[in-house]
């Protein structure tokens, strides 16, 4: 395997630190000892988890106002593609990375599928884009895409979904996550019953085009885009399409993309309970935003999520297996450490959800101890797994602490001379 960074400076870096990891360690392994918990077990899993990159998320998103280019952004596939590497080599816990077409787009899938195997990297999820219009396209989304009152608008948007499933083919993929835009900004605008019927009217020419292997995911936000009624806008929508179109169709949970307090662990509950949960985009929000890094601004409900996805994982064993994702966009750090941040704390979250002691839970449950029960939920999220999380990529060759070696390391200047950045580049963001 290739590595971008040269693994003496890792190994460099780990030294300095790996006295006090030791320490810090064995600190927490005796605490949980006395607690009757394994720490070597909680590091064996730790491993063991990943969680993808968003190919998108390694340049620098932005805002409906404006985008502040970083330095040394990656500027085509190849590129970003080097930077997930980075990622992963200094994390150890994303080995996937989920493309996003057209803007990943590449005329020689096989050479990139050579370069992401020769990083030990491959491809998770493939997303389709129909919520912009693309150079030379026959018709335009404005006014919607598979819900467009056009059929030859309609069909243009399957075609690209059904593009975006044989690219995905090539490099490796096994799932197409699907997100719209698509919806109304006025009471009236839409006959909102009929856009949805047109939306699975589409789907099914999606859905009919998977490989017998494949997921279809499909993907709900409240707004934004569309203001006033977006047609894929909740879970129970989304629920109702995937059960429409079949076993292959399964829900997709944007962590950022509910209602301010909606409880988005009972959403996770009901999709494993019904076989649907298909996966995460993992970010995090407060007001509207819906890409902020993960685990950011409420990382006690991330650990929720990851306890209802513990408790699925007991019920079901092995055959329960949603995609994990990233999903952000940065405007104010550096995207590389911005999403060595996030992937730590989503494997933090998963850490703290095995570390809940689900039997005491279930006794204090049935027994109607409300305080206790909430105890043993806050017991774990307030035990600091860090040196878990350390150890866990020390051992499987990541770095200590990631982002001080990165900065170490220097790589983003390097970049920023390798990659001049290209004029005009700035302009509105990313939705
Ligand atoms: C959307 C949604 C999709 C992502 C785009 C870029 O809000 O989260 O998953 O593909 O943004
Ligand atoms: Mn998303
Ligand atoms: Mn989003």
């Amino acid at each position: 395997m290739s590595t971008i960074i040269d693994s003496g400076r890792v190994a460099e870096h780990n030294a300095k630190l790996q006295a006090n990891l030791e320490a810090d360690y064995a600190a927490l392994g005796g605490m949980l000892q006395r607690r009757g918990v394994d720490i070597e077990t909680l590091t064996a899993q730790a491993q063991t988890f990943a969680v993808a990159l968003p190919s998108w998320g390694v340049g620098t998103g932005g805002t409906r106002f404006a985008r502040f280019p970083g330095c040394g952004e990656p500027r085509n596939v190849f590129e970003k593609l080097d930077d997930c590497a980075v990622i992963h080599q200094l994390t150890s816990v994303t080995p996937g990375v989920s493309l996003h077409f057209p803007w990943d787009k590449t005329s020689d899938p096989v050479a990139l599928r050579q370069q992401a195997e020769s990083h030990g990297l491959y491809f998770d999820a493939v997303n389709s884009n129909t919520f912009q219009d693309q150079q030379d396209q026959a018709h335009s989304y404005k006014y919607g895409s598979l819900t467009s009152q056009n059929a030859a608008t309609r069909a243009q948007a399957v075609a690209h979904n059904i593009e975006c499933i044989e690219l995905g083919r090539a490099l490796g993929s096994k799932a197409l996550t699907v997100w719209v835009g698509d919806g109304a900004n006025f009471p009236g605008q839409h006959n909102l019953r009929g856009a949805l019927e047109r939306y699975l009217d589409s789907a099914r020419g999606i859905y009919a085009a998977l490989p017998p292997d494949w997921l279809m995911f499909i993907e709900h936000k409240l707004f934004e885009p569309a203001f006033y009624a977006t047609t894929i806008a909740d879970w129970g929508t989304s629920f109702a399409c995937a059960q429409n179109l079949g076993d292959k169709a399964k829900c997709l949970v944007d962590l950022g993309h509910h209602a301010p307090n909606t409880n988005i662990e009972m959403i996770v509950a009901r999709l494993a309970q019904f076989g649907k949960l298909g996966g995460f985009h993992f970010n995090d929000s407060k007001y509207g935003d819906d890409d902020l890094d993960s685990g950011s601004i409420n990382p006690f409900q991330l650990f929720l999520v990851f306890n209802e996805l513990a408790d699925a994982a007991a019920r079901e064993g092995a055959a329960f297996k949603p995609a994990y994702m990233l999903d952000q966009s940065h405007n104010v750090t550096d995207p590389i450490e911005s999403l060595m941040n996030s992937a730590v704390e989503v494997q933090r979250a998963f850490v703290q959800a095995n570390l809940v002691d689900r039997s005491a839970l279930r006794q204090h449950q049935e027994a109607n101890d409300a305080l206790e029960s909430a105890q043993a939920l806050k017991h774990a999220y307030r035990t600091d797994v860090g040196a878990i999380l350390a150890m866990a990529r020390f051992r499987s060759g990541g770095a200590i602490d990631p982002v001080a070696c990165y900065r170490a390391i220097g790589y983003r200047a390097r970049t920023a001379e390798a990659r001049p950045a290209k004029a005009g580049a700035s302009g509105s963001g990313i939705v």
